[in-house]
């Protein structure tokens, strides 16, 4: 019994513990430590963001040494293109820009080739509050799960 006790325990807090992550803004930095620069792998901010999830309220920040700056395109054509004349890019790292409604949003360097080799990066923002099934998804099977265990061991003990 004790060891489903345990159980019982762990899941509470998992619980606890999502909840709280759920309700709170992130600050992404965009490329972690790696930072905002050309990178060598011209895919890398397309991985960097995949297993990220972007909510209304949270940040992202460019950062960066040398010579970049962030223009942020409103087209998936101007995206995929580099088209780097539509709007004044920001150059002074480091930029911080809140996302504050849903919808997907490009970012492009627009220094010499960098776009090209890869300096671009594409974010979907969801709202948390109403569009976010599969967080709530877990936390309601998390939940009866604990429930059920919580049930399971009062059958057990009497
Ligand atoms: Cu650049």
């Amino acid at each position: 019994m004790a060891i489903r006790m345990d159980r019982i325990v762990f899941l509470i807090i998992a619980v606890a513990l999502l909840e709280g992550a759920t309700s709170e803004t992130k600050l992404f930095k965009v490329g972690d430590d790696y930072g905002w620069r050309v990178p060598d792998n011209k895919s890398y901010y397309e991985s960097w963001v995949r297993d990220k999830k972007f909510e209304v309220g949270d940040s992202l920040e460019f950062n960066w040494t040398g010579t970049h700056d962030v223009l942020e395109v409103t087209t998936k054509t101007d995206y995929d293109a580099c088209v780097k004349t539509n709007g004044t890019p920001n150059n002074t790292s480091p930029v911080t820009i809140n996302l504050t409604k849903n919808g997907t949003f490009y970012y492009i360097c627009t220094i010499g080739q960098h776009c090209e080799s890869g300096q671009k990066v594409n974010i979907v923002v969801e709202n948390g509050s109403s569009s976010s099934p599969p967080i709530s998804a877990v936390l309601s099977t998390i939940t009866i799960v604990a429930a059920s265990l919580v049930h399971l061991c009062s059958f057990l003990l009497y």
